[in-house]
């Protein structure tokens, strides 16, 4: 009995050579932070290396440092690979998600290959170079430095260099589906014709015979459905001549085909096998097969026939500490977060991203645009023509068969800042770009639509290109870099009026917000939370009223790193719906309300450090005060309740419901109910409220943003209230701090501040910065507590230098109930940005 089992169990299991034998080799690498000569060769001393696992980049710290730049240059990896009995007679490739962006790999000290550009996978026969059994050396060199013939060449991102994804070592039989053809799976799907009782599923397979005579092997399909039942199953023999790679074209039926959509991403997998003339399976390739068809016009876009408006976000593909280098499961997450978000919709930009982001949307239902980093500006050469064309093969290729997929794109803005000088003819090198690109993405893949991402000038209406691509995105932010909400929706409309057959999409709008800053009067470039929210609900109503539209997309999901980038948060795009943590802004629950079926209720919680006026003289208002609270709710109404007491009920409108509550000083529990029918949902947070200008208590405190229109909210929660109602700021970021906001606005010409206060014993915390290119000596000035001088001669050129943080801290005793600060001046005006007064 035993023994018939196990005979059971050996025919049920393939034979083992059947598999391809694919390890990743992240661990155990030795980095080098820069290069040194022979550093590919095989006994290269590394020992004083640092040791690394992949995902890695060089850049995940100093990207964020207060430089406005980062290294970019030369890293390399080294690590041992050892091949056993397990490799043996195998052909071996090397296989790399992704390095950013000339990546040359090295096996034994013998170059390998090379591979340019950051965003798309590789992969290299090292059979010849290895030794089975044995010990051996793989270098890599990586290079992430501007390169003129390499895209981007520049962007609002940044470009971590770094072996940023896995590295696979892949051991098949000699006989075995290609994994050169542009790092492809070598099997590439289509679904010609698709009825509801059948779908026609058309399979292209490079077979490479690396063996050492002629073979004649059957390729083998089998479709499987999510249960695995496979529900379909044919073959085709093929006869390949040694060292030869032979495509094999044939079709296969599936019957009642589960429909690839939205909500239902119903998921088939078609196993691929190439099975040698004894039977024995040499190579096994398994693909994701979803059945749906796209369309658009000028009317919108149709999934599996049916009008669909995408509505959705973009995605970078960093994140907090990491870099770019980010697990499967952060990516798989990231994904999941869209999805929670409402969306249906998902731009990669600016680049190819991870296996893993495609297996995940593929697998959420969301509708995918995947691009290529040609982004602002082109170099009028054919290196760079070729690396850019390149790129959108390798794209391509590697992920055709996700169904999540929906169009191509492969330029962003390129017209939006034209090169200084422009070069002659630089117009019609980018159209001829665009045409070649588009050319080379419908000849690899016809099913798919192109699309191109514009800004909102009139350039490029008449430039040609929006004739090119089948999908005319746009980037508009309006009521961010100019115009106001409103503009948005007419300019749609003119758009559309004017050319009716262009598919419209808006592939980015957005705004930059910072939990810490808060306005009363939102604008924009304050960051402020209020801002935001007012952008996003004024723009998703817009667009969500157009169904013309092929659809839109928030810019973006996450905050992202760009070094350039000098906003309230160093380094950062802060156009996120959420953290570059991954924590959520508020307004992305305003996103879920309107668009996710299921109960959302989410209390505001960025905005919960609140100051309230003290009136001690008014017995109604006391030590308390009105105050709104904002609850992201599809609910059809919501309680409010402050430590447990109900304090008002509203029925929320279009995904939002405003609150009152007459908050006291301190710290109160605030619950938010919904209700939906029968169904209740609750969601709390803690809010702080301290009373404005007062001092009675030791710790209590008085802060004040000079030049600001904005209150900024410090890690302790002491919170600066805005001092003006138009912001005098910089926008330059400012070193020695990460207080930004607090530092940016100032008063300039002050010449004193004062307040009544209990006598007592204070400490008085005056923050200073220069703003404007000034040499010592012409801004200097005295400051005076209550008559004395406190600080003498405060030059900040010569102390701080410009944009630099400069804090000084005065303990004053007060004993005739008044703090008078002055500002004396020797040279030039004073100038303040924050004031702290803080009894003891
Ligand atoms: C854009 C660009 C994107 C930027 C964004 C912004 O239009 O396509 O790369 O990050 O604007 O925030 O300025």
């Amino acid at each position: 009995m035993r023994s018939l089992l196990f005979l059971l169990a050996l025919l049920l299991v393939p034979a083992a050579s059947a598999q391809r034998l694919r390890v990743t080799i992240n661990d155990g690498w030795r980095f080098l932070d820069g290069t040194v000569p022979g550093a590919e060769q095989t006994g290269f001393a590394d020992a004083a290396w640092q040791r690394v696992n992949l995902p890695h980049t060089w850049n995940a710290t100093d990207a964020f440092e207060k430089t406005g730049t980062y290294r970019r240059g030369e890293g390399w990896y080294r690590r041992d690979l050892v091949l056993g009995a397990a490799h043996a007679g195998k052909r071996l490739f090397l296989f790399f998600e992704g390095a950013n962006q000339v990546a040359d790999v090295y096996v034994n000290g013998q170059h390998a290959g090379q591979h340019i550009g950051g965003y798309t996978a590789f992969s290299f026969d090292i059979t010849d170079l290895v030794e089975v059994p044995g010990r051996n050396t793989i270098a890599v060199r990586v290079d992430n430095r501007h390169d003129d013939d390499i895209a981007p060449l520049n962007a609002d991102f940044t470009f971590y260099g770094g072996i940023y994804r896995d590295v696979w070592l892949v051991a098949t039989d000699p006989l075995h589906i290609d994994l050169l053809d542009y790092a492809g799976p070598g099997v590439y799907l289509d679904t010609p014709e698709i009825t509801d009782d059948q779908a026609t599923v058309r399979a292209r397979v490079r077979v490479t015979n690396s063996s050492p005579g002629d073979a004649s092997v059957q390729v083998v399909h089998r479709v499987l459905d999510a249960a695995g039942t496979e529900v379909a199953r044919w073959e085709e023999p093929v006869d390949v001549a040694v060292g030869q790679t032979k495509i094999s074209e044939t079709t296969g039926v599936v019957p009642s085909p589960q429909r690839w959509s939205l909500d239902t991403p119903h998921l088939y997998r078609v196993v691929t096998e190439i099975v040698g003339e004894n039977g024995q399976v040499r190579d096994r390739v398994e693909q994701p097969l979803g059945f749906r068809t796209i369309r658009v016009d000028g009317n919108g876009f149709y999934l599996n026939g049916q009008e669909t408006m995408l509505t959705g976000t973009n995605r970078h593909q960093d994140a907090a500490e990491k870099g770019n280098a980010l697990s499967d499961a952060a990516h798989r997450r990231d994904v999941q977060l869209v999805k929670e978000t409402g969306f249906n919709f998902l731009r990669l930009a600016h680049y190819p991203q991870d296996p893993a982001v495609l297996e995940a949307t593929d697998a959420a239902g969301l509708a995918v645009w995947e691009e290529i980093p040609v982004v602002n500006i082109i170099t009028m050469s054919d290196a760079f023509a070729d690396n850019a064309e390149r790129m959108l093969v390798e794209m391509i290729r590697q992920h055709y068969n996700h169904p999540s997929v929906v169009m191509w794109g492969y330029m962003n803005e390129v017209l939006l800042r034209l090169p200084d000088p422009m070069p002659e003819g630089y117009v019609a090198a980018v159209r001829d770009l665009a045409q070649r690109l588009d050319d080379v993405a419908k000849r690899e893949d016809p099913s798919r639509p192109t699309a191109m991402a514009f800004s909102n000038g009139e350039i490029e209406n008449n430039s040609g290109l929006p004739e090119i691509a089948d999908i005319f995105g746009m980037n508009l932010y309006f009521g961010w870099y100019y115009g106001k909400f409103e503009d948005l929706g007419a300019l749609l409309d003119t758009l559309h009026a004017r050319y009716p057959d262009r598919p419209l999409m808006v592939s980015e709008y957005g705004a930059g917000t910072d939990e810490r800053v808060h306005a009363a009067k939102p604008v924009a470039f304050n960051f402020s939370v209020e801002h935001g929210e007012a952008f996003h609900r004024a723009s998703l109503e817009q667009l969500l009223a157009r169904p013309y539209m092929v659809g839109s997309a928030v810019w973006n999901q996450f905050d992202f790193g760009s070094s350039h980038r000098q906003d309230t948060k160093n380094a950062l795009n802060q156009k996120g719906l959420y953290y570059l943590d991954r924590t959520p802004k508020d307004v992305a629950f305003y996103y879920q309300a309107l668009l996710r079926d299921e109960p959302v209720l989410h209390l505001e919680r960025e905005h919960r450090h609140r100051t309230v006026a003290t009136c001690p003289r008014n017995a109604i208002c006391g030590r308390s005060g009105p105050q709104k609270i904002q609850v992201y709710t599809n609910a059809d109404s919501v309680v409010l309740r402050v430590n447990g007491v109900v304090v008002d009920e509203k029925v929320p409108e279009r995904g939002r419901a405003v609150l009152d509550a007459h908050l006291f000083e301190g710290a109160h529990h605030v619950e938010a109910e919904g209700y939906w029918g029968n169904e209740r949902r609750v969601d709390a947070a803690t809010f702080y409220v301290t009373l404005r200008g007062d001092l009675s208590r030791p710790g209590s405190s008085i802060a004040t943003n000079y030049g600001a229109a904005y209150s900024y909210t410090d890690a302790t929660g002491i919170v600066y209230e805005a001092a003006i109602e138009t912001s005098t700021r910089t926008h330059h970021r400012i070193y020695g701090t990460d207080d930004d906001p607090l530092f940016q606005a100032y008063a300039e010409g002050i010449e004193g501040a004062n307040a009544e206060v209990p006598d007592g014993s204070y400490d008085v915390t005056l923050s200073f910065m220069e703003p404007h290119d000034v040499q010592p000596g012409d801004r200097v000035f005295d400051v005076t507590i209550n008559g004395q001088t406190a600080i003498e001669v405060l030059d900040l050129a010569a102390t701080a230098g410009r944009w630099t943080a400069l804090t000084r801290k005065i303990r004053v005793d007060v004993t005739g109930g008044r703090l008078d600060i002055g500002f004396v001046p020797r040279a030039g005006k004073p100038i303040l940005s924050s004031l702290l007064i803080v009894r003891r």
